[in-house]
């Protein structure tokens, strides 16, 4: 036999073994445990059990308690921003903003994003215009902005995106030529900055989220950051029923307060910013080291976040088929945020024109990095993005074979 044909055969048998390793095709897992996008850091648990035994006897556990306030206080000074208020999370947050700041009718925002941030309008009876997102960083195009518009319109509100600023200066100028608010929706951006300060800072206000899916989390939780002393006396008491601090009622009001247990886990993880960033960004480099080279595999910027945008053309597979593969193998990828929010109830009532928002939702895939994410494991996920996309015909084949798609 020609020296060719054997090294084909080899190569053919090589393949073929490499392929049934995978569990899609009846292999076993590398992976011993399921990594989760999202599985929550862990923090010092003797910090927060100290913490958490004080609270219990202190018989102090909600309603603006000392450590609620330790907790604005040590966020305040990380943001450099002058008020921090601690919400319960932060959708409800938004709310309380959107309230505080008096909007109506029309909110330009991305439809590229989590649906909480066009929940929070709608519940309290404001319209989303969804807007399309710059296909760079994920985050709303201004040119995009502007063509939407209308007298109806009382704000834009930018989501920093997997921990990426929006184009801050861009949108505030828009804002500022059509006398509109400009908000920001920071719930995935603590931690981040733009030029030379801390995302926190800008426009009336902004919202971070610590779910416990967040880098730093307070189990659930939230805070709104200004700079405008008047409107954070008005959220003080719109988040404790409309309570002026003598305990009179002077506004309308809602219950969106932290407690002290969510405040007390906030501190924990706070001191642990530090550490996590660096693993962050540690799994960041070493994705994007393992994934350098990969045919249709893009890695976003940003290292709270693996984002991978994935162009089926180049890759030989879709975003979905790689999930699919994935999940099998133990790793839990999310594949946010598909559908985009224009196409969920109740807002898919009208044909919105959103080429980049479409593409991202099909083509999207976050991947797991958190503190119990290694370079071990993220070594076993690349290798199997590797082998995947380089024999992506045959999966393909053998996946309709099995069903699969
Ligand atoms: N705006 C934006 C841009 C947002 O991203 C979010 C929240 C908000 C506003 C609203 O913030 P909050 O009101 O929540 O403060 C998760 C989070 O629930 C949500 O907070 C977050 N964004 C969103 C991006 O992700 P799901 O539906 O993906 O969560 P779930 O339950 O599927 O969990 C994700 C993964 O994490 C799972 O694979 C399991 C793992 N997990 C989760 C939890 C809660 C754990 O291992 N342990 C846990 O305790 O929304």
């Amino acid at each position: 036999m020609a020296v060719e044909n054997m090294e084909t055969i080899m190569s053919i048998d090589k393949k073929k073994r490499l392929l049934d390793n995978l569990v899609i095709f009846g292999g076993k897992s590398a992976l011993s445990e399921t990594l989760h996008v999202g599985r929550p850091n862990k923090g010092e648990h003797e910090y927060f059990i100290q913490l958490a035994t004080d609270i219990l006897e202190r018989q102090w556990l909600t309603n603006n308690g000392p450590v609620v306030r330790e907790f604005e206080e040590a966020v305040a000074c990380f943001l450099d921003v002058k008020h921090c208020i601690a919400v319960c999370n932060a959708t409800t947050g938004l709310q309380l903003l959107f309230h505080a700041l008096g909007l109506r009718d029309e909110v330009i925002m991305p439809a590229f994003t989590f649906v909480a941030t066009p929940h929070a309008a709608s519940w309290i009876g404001l319209k989303p215009v969804f807007c399309d997102v710059d296909e760079r960083d994920h985050n709303l195009d201004p040119v995009e902005v502007e063509k939407l518009v209308t007298p109806e319109t009382s704000a834009i509100l930018g989501v920093h995106l997997w921990g990426n600023p929006c184009k801050v200066d861009e949108l505030s100028e828009i804002a500022a030529r059509h006398d509109l608010k400009v908000i920001f929706d920071a719930a995935q951006a603590f931690g981040g900055s733009y030029g030379n300060k801390m995302v926190g800072n800008f426009g009336e206000a902004e919202v971070f989220s610590f779910h416990a899916t967040k880098m730093i989390h307070a189990f659930e939780g939230g805070i709104i950051s200004t700079n405008n002393s008047k409107l954070a006396e008005k959220l003080r008491k719109m988040r404790n029923f409309g309570f002026s601090e003598s305990g009179v009622v002077e506004s309308l009001g809602t219950n969106a307060k932290l407690p002290e247990m969510s405040a007390a886990m906030g501190l924990v993880m706070l001191e642990q910013l530090e550490r996590l960033g660096k693993i962050a960004t540690a799994n960041h480099q070493e994705y994007a080291k393992h994934l350098a080279g990969i045919p249709g595999i893009k890695l976003i910027d940003g290292y709270q976040y693996i984002v991978i945008v994935i162009n089926q053309q180049e890759a030989g597979m879709s975003r979905d088929e790689l999930a699919d593969i994935l999940i099998h193998e133990n790793v839990q990828v999310k594949k946010y945020f598909s559908p985009g929010c224009d196409c969920l109830p109740p807002y898919n009532n009208r044909n919105y024109q959103l080429p980049v928002t479409r593409q991202l939702c099909e083509q999207c895939l976050v991947l797991p990095s958190s503190e119990n994410v290694n370079s071990k494991h993220i070594k076993i996920i690349t290798d199997i993005i590797r082998l995947v996309i380089k024999f992506a015909p045959e999966v393909k084949e053998r996946m309709v074979n099995r069903g699969k798609i």
